[in-house]
């Protein structure tokens, strides 16, 4: 068993679509381990997009991620990792193939309605972020 880490990002919980995800990965055999609600601070986005905050566009990701709460969840399953990658589709949801989240959902390249980790070792590190109270047996 893995797990990974999804955020249900502004647009989602502002568009009213967090069941109609959470309904895609539950009905794949996902399990949800932990889920919990939040506002990320600039400061919280500054570690998690650690990797994006010399980048031109990190501003307006900030400004975005920022902008209202979020759903912060624990998947659970098989090769969590990279099943759930695969399902959320490519970034720019112009361009994600049809029957992914973001293919099927969304067309931007920045509201593009969910993070997922993109590894396992990502995945540690961002559960430990966002639930920092849980033990983490991945
Ligand atoms: P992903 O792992 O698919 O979420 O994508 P990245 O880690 O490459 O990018 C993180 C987030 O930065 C994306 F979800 C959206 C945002 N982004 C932009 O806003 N503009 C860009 O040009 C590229 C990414």
């Amino acid at each position: 068993m893995e797990k990974t880490l999804v955020l249900l990002k502004p647009d989602a919980v502002v568009r009213k679509l967090c069941g109609e995800i959470l309904r895609r990965f539950e009905n794949k055999g996902l399990n949800i381990a932990d889920i919990r609600m939040l506002n990320i601070t600039p400061e919280l986005a500054r570690i998690h997009y650690s990797e994006h905050v010399n980048k031109p566009f990190y501003p307006d990701l900030e400004k975005y991620i920022t902008s209202s709460p979020v759903v912060a969840v624990i998947l659970e399953g098989e090769s969590a990792v990279a099943v759930v990658r695969k399902m959320i589709g490519s970034t720019n949801a112009a361009d994600a193939e049809s029957g992914t989240i973001r293919g099927d959902l969304a067309l931007s390249n920045r509201q593009n309605l969910v993070h997922a980790s993109d590894s396992s070792q990502s995945a540690k590190r961002e559960i430990e972020l966002f639930f920092p109270n849980q033990k983490n047996l991945n």
